[in-house]
């Protein structure tokens, strides 16, 4: 039996424009819980997330990594994602996995394009949204205008959590313990009146207790209405970090596990059933008596360790020993390796809980968006599709010999069925391959 419960998960997608501190954050908050001994870097190539050799090569992240960290009893499995606009497909991908978008923005060079589609796309999916600023300790950032501007780009509902300490290197809990230190801007009791006086709104009990009792409420009266205004996108905290120095990250363990959706919150994802044409939509609950229902919402192909796939479980529970459906088929697999993943290393798990996030290995007919499912009163389920973008360039790909062209169609269908957004044509005039994505150095 795993140590936690649905109610202790906590899942969050990092996502964001490349270079925001993603990949670092995660391996701080990683180190942070305990989870690895000593913290990696881009620089040197030893992070957890970017462990492919062409990341570690490009300094970038390429694919979104899963990880995860016990803190408190919590289970906050992380999805660090691509940032690069080529990989957009990949990042949404992982949003379809989890409660909580994070959305990580760049202290020095504030909102940026990926800011704004994350923002959007995370609203458009009902997730639960939390701004992180990251690099407070860089000397360029103007941090009280990155806040007007967060505020002014996304609204009012955009409120910071914590403060950056007047003294530079750590940061000042407006919530939980709202007695503080001198901030760099604006101050600790402002920022707590904000956010309580947002909460509060969700719930009119608690707003006459409020106005009877001052702003005295405790965090543990404000869990539930605090979720609801998550949930309607009525609150957005901001929260301020330094992934290199540290600053803030243990703030932001404290936010994930405290105040962060577990899967029987936020709101449900919408399953449908599809048959002869109609789409109606089913209730999926987080029981783990029920029937398994998981959504694979990312494949990787190691030609060393074969297809490995990662699932959400949203009904029910797994082990090894579980023989599931892969959307319609009417034979099962035996389930055999139910993996936790952490980067690049694989633990074999006894069983997952509703709402977690695991892998199976070695099975070749499971598919990116498939529905994975043990009745086949669960036949023809599926995720309500992605808003994926369209791919917009196109090239003709011809291999060097004409004896290769198993091989590069071969290659090109494991690209394909790992990014959404890539598409394979045969161009049957001029008798072409030409593969299709978001832009040029996708194709590159
Ligand atoms: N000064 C500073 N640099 C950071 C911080 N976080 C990340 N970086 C650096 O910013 C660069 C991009 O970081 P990375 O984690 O790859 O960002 P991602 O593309 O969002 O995943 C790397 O050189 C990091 O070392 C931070 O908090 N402060
Ligand atoms: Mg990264």
């Amino acid at each position: 039996m795993p140590a936690y419960t649905t109610h202790d998960i906590r899942n969050i997608a990092l996502v964001g424009q490349t270079g925001g501190g993603k990949t670092t954050l995660a391996e701080a908050l990683l180190h942070a819980a305990g989870a690895i001994k000593s913290m990696g870097s881009i620089e040197q190539g030893n992070t957890v997330c970017d462990y492919d050799p062409q990341e570690q090569q490009y300094e970038h992240s390429l694919n979104a990594s899963l990880v995860w960290l016990r803190k408190d009893g919590k289970q906050v499995n992380l999805l660090d994602t691509p940032g690069l606009h080529d990989f957009f497909g990949r990042a949404y991908s992982a949003l379809q996995a989890v409660e909580t978008a994070a959305v990580v923005i760049n202290a020095e060079s504030g909102i940026e394009p990926a800011t704004q589609s994350m923002m959007e796309h995370a609203l458009e999916d009902e997730l639960c949204r939390v701004i992180i600023i990251n690099k407070i300790d860089s000397p360029t950032a103007d941090l009280a205008a990155l806040v007007d501007d967060i505020r002014l780009t996304f609204g009012d509902e955009c409120l910071p959590l914590n403060l950056p300490a007047a003294s530079a290197g750590k940061v000042v809990d407006c919530f939980f313990r709202p007695e503080g230190e001198e901030t760099l801007f604006s101050s600790v009791a402002d920022a707590h009146t904000n956010i309580i006086d947002q909460v509060v709104e969700m719930d009119e009990e608690l707003m006459e207790i409020y106005l009877e009792q001052g702003s005295e409420l405790e965090p543990d009266q404000l869990h539930a209405p605090f979720e609801k205004a998550l949930r309607e996108g009525h609150l957005v905290p901001i929260c301020f970090t330094s992934a290199t120095t540290g600053a803030g990250i243990s703030e932001l363990l404290d936010v994930i596990t405290r105040l962060m959706p577990d899967p029987t919150e936020g709101n449900p994802p919408h399953f449908l059933k599809c048959e002869e044409g109609d789409a109606v939509p089913v209730e999926i609950s987080p029981d783990k008596e029920k029937h398994a229902v998981a959504h694979v919402f990312k494949v990787t192909n190691d030609p060393f360790r074969g297809k490995l796939s990662l699932l959400r479980l949203y009904q029910g529970s797994l082990t090894p020993s579980s023989q599931l459906f892969i959307g319609e088929a009417r034979k099962p697999f035996k389930v055999t390796h139910l993996l936790r993943i952490q980067g690049k290393d694989q633990s074999e798990m006894e069983q997952a809980v509703p709402g977690d996030i695991c892998a199976v290995a070695r099975v070749d007919e499971i598919f990116r968006d498939a529905v994975l499912h043990d009745s086949h009163d669960e036949d023809n389920y599926h995720l309500q599709p992605e808003n994926f973008p369209m791919p917009l360039f196109g090239l003709a790909l011809i291999p060097n010999k004409r004896s290769d062209d198993q091989k590069l169609s071969d290659a090109l269908h494991k690209l394909q069925a790992e990014d959404p957004c890539l598409v394979v044509e045969h161009a049957n005039q001029a008798n072409e391959t030409v593969i299709r994505g978001l832009v040029t150095c996708t194709c590159g």
